[in-house]
């Protein structure tokens, strides 16, 4: 056993492998201090240990906030010996040095994993007199050993038995103890940083900090020369597509992960059975009815061209119907995603000839849990966050501008038009009728353009249906092209300079036309 009179300082939330450490550092000649658990767990061990607050003079206070925050504890820490200006310092204040410091912090992250956390409870988890007590000695690390981690002692009991701490090895536990400060100080800025996000209505926090693991490598991406992969977040809400399970088909690709998400997304807003029908991330058929199979026979034939090759969402658990008019000669699907499939529609969708290991089927939860999500775009050397366009809107404020107002019908169709409207790409232009979508401009840069192509699909179908638009109409050239194809009513935010002009014309034509006063750009 040394004789050599050493000092340890000894505070640590944490006691794994605290008893066996301590007995070791005593057995080592060291003397030790502790704060008020910690010396009481020691003393049960029955482990001599001095209590620091009979070496400061001073009690602990304010139910612990303050217990080693004190000159004699710092002194010891942060005192130089070896300078003659310290040594006086050290010798006038009755400061004692420390050679050692073990500490580790009270478990913020632990504690604000926890569900059911308060904030009082998060606040009260922030360590200062800790970090105080690891940031002094590994500052003056040319003097202390600054031990942070279980993991640590022993090795440090190793290297103590067999001589001394040398500076390499303290500059070692130095660097160790600052990383962990700094990851204990990200943790307590990142929780901050959220909780004001999550209270501040207009605005979102200063940092961000997103966590994926990898779920799936996909074979490409977009194209077969770009590497893929599905990563997800690590507590998925339900109904996301994360936590979408396969039951039949192919790999999924890169590109039908995208249109899944679109597919389940256009009929989640609709109570009625819905099906849509998506292709490069937009709807080219969507559909309400009384069931689930004419809702997908409308979708499907809304423009049947296109839906070659499509992704179909339903928002039904899927019935022996539906499937056979998705098996139907001369359709062709890639993938359908659905809350589920009964026995008998399942049995018809995985023994088809060309279905059978081909098409891919999504099973999900359909629920509302995740509306309203923050939405990120990633840009170069950034990423932009907003709130997702997502939320359920009431038709409360909307108003009618024209002389003429929707009939019943008429206004069925229009909220009918507005709800799939969201779902395309801007400039959005969406005709329908009898809640089938007729014809959708999307992605077009002028909103004429997606007007005209709009009806081009609607063809003589949109006689007597509904245009709606995804931001107001600038110019009166998008609602004569509408009344051209026999539109008879219309649905759009408003706003324009020019809506004057664009009442006006609905007028001319008799169209009836609403204001909604909101916009759904989706770029
Ligand atoms: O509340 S504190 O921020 N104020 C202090 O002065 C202080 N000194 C040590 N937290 C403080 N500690 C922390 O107490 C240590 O970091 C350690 O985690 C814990 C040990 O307290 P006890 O020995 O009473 O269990």
């Amino acid at each position: 056993m040394s004789t050599v009179s050493r000092r340890a300082l000894v505070s640590v939330s944490d006691k794994t492998g605290l008893e066996d450490f301590v007995k070791g550092l005593t057995e080592l000649g060291f003397e030790i201090l502790s704060t008020g658990g910690t010396r009481r767990f020691l003393q049960q061990a029955g482990i001599p240990v001095i209590d620091v607050t009979s070496y400061t003079g001073f009690p602990e206070i304010m139910d612990g906030r303050v217990k080693t925050l004190h000159p004699k504890v710092h002194g010891a820490i942060l005192g130089r010996p070896t300078l003659p200006g310290d040594a006086t310092a050290i010798e006038q204040h009755g400061i004692i040095p420390f050679q050692l410091v073990v500490v580790n912090l009270y478990p913020f992250q632990q504690t604000v994993a926890r569900p059911d956390v308060t904030f009082d409870e998060a606040v009260e988890n922030i360590d200062i007199g800790g970090p105080s007590m690891v940031r002094s000695a590994a500052k003056n690390h040319a003097h202390v050993a600054i031990v942070t981690q279980p993991q640590q002692y022993a090795e440090v009991l190793q290297q103590l038995r067999s001589g001394a701490l040398d500076e390499a090895y303290r500059r070692r536990l130095a660097a160790a103890a600052f990383e962990m400060t700094a990851t204990y100080d990200r943790a307590i800025s990142d929780y901050l940083a959220k909780v004001v996000s999550d209270n501040s209505e207009s605005s979102f926090g200063p940092r961000l900090t997103l966590s994926f693991r990898l779920q799936q490598t996909l074979r490409y991406g977009e194209n077969p020369h770009q590497r893929a992969a599905f990563y997800v977040e690590d507590h998925p809400t339900p109904g996301t597509l994360a936590t979408a399970r396969q039951l039949n088909g192919k790999e999924l690709s890169y590109n039908n992960l995208l249109d899944l998400d679109a597919a389940r997304a256009a009929v989640l807003d609709f109570r009625q059975p819905a099906a849509s029908v998506i292709k490069h991330n937009n709807p080219c058929g969507l559909a309400i009815a009384e069931s689930l199979a004419d809702a997908f026979h409308k979708a499907y034939e809304g423009d049947p061209v296109s839906a070659f090759g499509s992704i179909i969402g339903l928002n039904r658990v899927v019935d022996a119907a539906t499937a056979e008019a998705m098996c139907a000669p001369g359709r062709f699907i890639e993938a359908v995603i659905a809350p589920g499939y009964d026995a008998d529609a399942l049995e018809i969708l995985t023994t088809k000839p060309k279905w059978k290991a081909n098409v891919r089927l999504m099973q999900v939860e359909f629920t509302d849990a995740d509306r309203g999500a923050p939405d990120y775009r990633r840009v170069s050397g950034g990423l932009l966050v907003q709130d997702r366009d997502d939320l359920l809107q009431s038709d409360a404020g909307w108003q009618v501008v024209t002389k003429r107002a929707p009939s019943q019908a008429e206004l069925a169709d229009l909220k009918f038009a507005w709800a799939v409207c969201r779902h395309v790409k801007s400039n959005a232009i969406v005709f329908a009728k009898d809640g089938m979508l007729l014809g959708a401009g999307a992605g077009q840069m002028s909103r004429l353009d997606s007007s005209i192509i709009a009806a081009f699909k609607a063809g003589e179908r949109s006689q007597g249906g509904v245009v709606a638009s995804d931001a107001f109409f600038p110019f009166r050239d998008g609602i004569d092209a509408a009344a051209k194809a026999g539109i008879r009513s219309a649905i759009q935010p408003g706003g324009s300079k020019n809506d004057a002009e664009v009442i006006a014309a609905c007028d001319q034509h008799g169209i009836a036309m609403m204001f909604t006063g909101m916009r759904h750009f989706r770029h």
